[in-house]
């Protein structure tokens, strides 16, 4: 193996020489990052988020050739930091007074680290400096240095210098792992003062030299599977001003151009319908002026339409540019070509969309459900998932996910008391196994107006509740839907009898579950926790694992009227089939709408046990709408509704669906009230939409 590398290296050798003849400068652009044909050096416009940490798209990052090849540059406390790892506050970037120099300050509020990264265009990269404001506390030295990941994709069967000592970036994370205990692993390589990550590939070659310490090479997909490879060098104990200064030096291909990247409708296009492909253009880009339409036919292909594309403008980065088709509506299998590609084939097609919503309802909704075994042909994707749910959350605990909980617990139960009831029903969120009661009411109200305003008549899942049984794919003479509000009603309604309100959710106790991929039916055991048991202990129906998930209690207004909402939808499309759930739901609707309507609510009344905050108002619209609907138009919902049009008025934009759906059931000065409010919610959608190329809404916020 080694002779192999060698004599790779040696062949690399040459290509690096042939590339080194060639430089161009970064400058500073007016967005304050670093640019150059085919490198941008992204400097802290992404920020580590305060509640999710760690998500691969913060600090200093590196865009290379069109591909995002580093990121989570910054001085960081762990060798391979996980989600939930310390991450530095941002608090500011400044220009520096050097040419091309951008300072970025960050900080460890609770550890007393607060430092500047300067970040230098230099020769044909650039510099990156650390200064501290004082020397490290004595905790962190061992702990802090500064890190930068590089994307496992761009780099694993690729090569590595560390100094002159050649290594391979394994394809899989192999270990081996430290023995101190801290769960890091060891590093795939030390101690050289210069790094080249891929030398035999001009694309993705990175060299980077420091000054001060030496650098090492990590895996941290050995410590979480999301992790990258990550270079570092260590931060010396009473290290002040340039604690850190690395000179980093991407390589770039000499008039390197991203190739244009043609987006279209991949679902396809019914005959009649506008078809416009946009073409996303790197503005170095010498773009051809015309693009093809090619039919996909026995004979092979036929160009059916060559046409002028029509100018877009500039949208952050790229030029844009439309390629219209509407004029051909034979239906059949098409492509786009375009400077010299052709993009993957689509239909025109009458039933273009006629199979397109259905994998949402029998397969990814199925798969969420909870307290239910799944199983799909040869795949069992869940065993029966928490049946020891759940436990009752303590008082004053601010909790992962969002989760917390005031010095009220709205419960009848002790903190650690198992609450008995709560396990069936519901839907976990994806990836994260909880269940989350407003979105949970969500679902359910989504899937009752889906029935009502589009028709949902498909059957491919067989549900039986009593068995906690669902099967993919092998229908069973009921509607999916049906059975999937019903799901969802059983777990809203369980929480009702329980507490007579809404609860925030129920989620894992400890973070370590709470990380878990795998089946959510191997989440816990499935058996009450018994603190009288030994943890590894069995007995009956009970073991010593706590494991079982801790139900967030708070009583909060915005989240019984969205339970509300769901629940009276839910009442009108369970009434055909299951009559006894549908007068539950209907009741329960009735009492927890009936709670909430005392006075007026204040947003979040005071208390927020969520992380979306929602407006207790504009929900309370969403309720007495769908209670409106259910009742058929009952006067105490319509009068009610009349004296929440200042709240319609105030919040349109959220409750436009639910106000518009109670037209039929209003009078005509309802109707005439919410015409104003629909043409200036129409002028502003037009307007957002005019603000990209691809004429949609984009929020920018996240
Ligand atoms: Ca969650
Ligand atoms: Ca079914
Ligand atoms: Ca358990």
């Amino acid at each position: 193996m080694p002779t192999k590398v060698i004599a790779l290296l040696t062949s690399v050798g040459a290509i690096a020489l042939s590339q080194a003849a060639y430089t161009q400068s970064l400058t500073l652009s007016p967005n304050e990052t670093l640019e150059t044909q085919g490198l941008s050096v992204i400097v802290d416009q992404n920020q580590f988020s305060p509640i999710f940490f760690d998500e691969k798209n913060a600090g200093l990052q590196i865009v290379l050739h069109g591909d995002r090849i580093a990121t989570d540059g910054a001085v960081r406390l762990d060798k391979t930091p996980e989600q939930w790892a310390r991450v530095p506050a941002f608090i500011s970037r400044t220009r520096g007074t050097e040419p091309n120099q951008i300072v970025v300050r960050s900080a460890y509020k609770d550890a007393k680290l607060d430092y500047s990264v300067k970040v230098t265009a230099e020769g044909d990269g650039f510099r990156i400096a650390v200064d501290l404001d004082r020397p490290l506390p004595a905790e962190l030295v061992g702990k802090a240095g500064f890190n930068l990941d590089f994307l496992p994709t761009a780099y694993f069967g690729k090569t590595y210098l560390m100094d002159s000592a050649p290594g391979l970036f394994p394809r899989h994370p192999t270990g081996p792992m430290g023995k101190d205990g801290s769960g890091d692993p060891l590093p795939l390589a030390t101690g050289g003062k210069s790094i080249t990550l891929a030398p035999e590939d001009p694309m993705t070659r990175v060299t980077i030299t420091s000054d001060q310490g030496p650098l090492a090479l990590y895996d941290a997909r050995a410590r979480a599977q999301n992790g990258w490879f990550v270079v570092r060098s260590m931060i010396a104990a009473g290290a002040k001003d340039n604690a850190v200064v690395w000179h980093v030096r991407p390589n770039v291909v000499k008039d390197w151009v991203r190739p244009p990247v043609v987006s279209f409708n991949q679902a396809g296009y019914t005959p009649a319908r506008p078809k416009v492909a946009l073409i996303e253009l790197d503005p170095n880009f010498k773009a051809p002026a015309e693009a093809e339409l090619v039919r996909l036919t026995a004979d092979g292909r036929k160009t059916v339409l060559r046409a002028k594309t029509q100018p877009r403008g500039r949208w952050t980065r790229y030029d844009y540019a439309a390629f219209d088709f509407s004029s051909i509506r034979e239906p059949g299998v098409y492509a786009i070509a375009y400077a010299g590609t052709t993009t993957n084939p689509f239909r025109i097609a009458p039933d273009a969309y006629a199979r397109i919503w259905q994998t949402s309802l029998d397969t990814f909704i199925a798969g969420q459900m909870d307290h239910v075994g799944i199983r799909e042909q040869y795949r069992v994707w869940s065993a029966p998932s928490h049946l020891d749910d759940a436990r009752q959350a303590p008082p004053n605990i601010a909790h992962f996910d969002g989760y917390k909980m005031g010095a009220n617990l709205d419960s009848p139960f002790k903190p650690g008391q198992h609450i008995p009831g709560l396990a069936v029903g519901g839907w976990q969120d994806a990836g994260d196994y909880d269940i989350q009661t407003p979105e949970n009411a969500t679902v359910v109200r989504d899937l009752v107006w889906a029935r009502e305003l589009f028709g949902l008549d498909w059957d491919e899942t067989s549900v039986d509740e009593a068995a906690r049984a669902v099967e993919i794919r092998k229908p069973d003479g009921v509607e999916d839907s049906l059975q999937q509000i019903r799901h969802g009603t059983l777990q809203l309604l369980a929480q009702y009898k329980v507490f007579g309100h809404a609860i925030v959710g129920i989620v894992d106790p400890a973070l370590r579950q709470y990380a878990h991929l795998g089946d959510a039916g191997s989440q816990t055991d499935g058996l009450l926790y018994d603190a009288a048991l030994k943890p590894t202990d069995r007995k009956g129906g009970a073991s010593g694992a706590q494991d079982d998930r801790w139900a967030f209690t708070t009583d909060l207004p915005a989240n019984n009227l969205i339970v509300a909402g769901g629940l009276a939808g839910a009442a009108r499309a369970l009434a055909a089939s299951d009559p006894k759930m549908a007068a539950e739901a209907l009741a329960a609707a009735k009492a927890l709408w009936t709670k909430q309507q005392r006075g007026p609510i204040k947003a979040g009344d005071g208390r927020d046990d969520s992380t979306s905050p929602r407006s207790a108002e504009a929900t309370n619209v969403a309720a007495t709408v769908e209670l409106l609907i259910t009742s058929k138009g009952e006067p105490i919902y319509a009068n009610r509704l009349r004296e929440l049009l200042p709240v319609i008025r105030e919040n349109f934009p959220r409750v436009a669906g639910p106000a518009v759906r109670a037209i039929p059931f209003m009078d005509a000065a309802y109707r005439s009230a919410l015409e104003p409010l629909v043409r200036t919610m129409k002028a502003t959608a037009d307007t957002d939409q005019a603000k990209n190329p691809f004429g949609v809404p984009i929020a920018t916020g996240t």
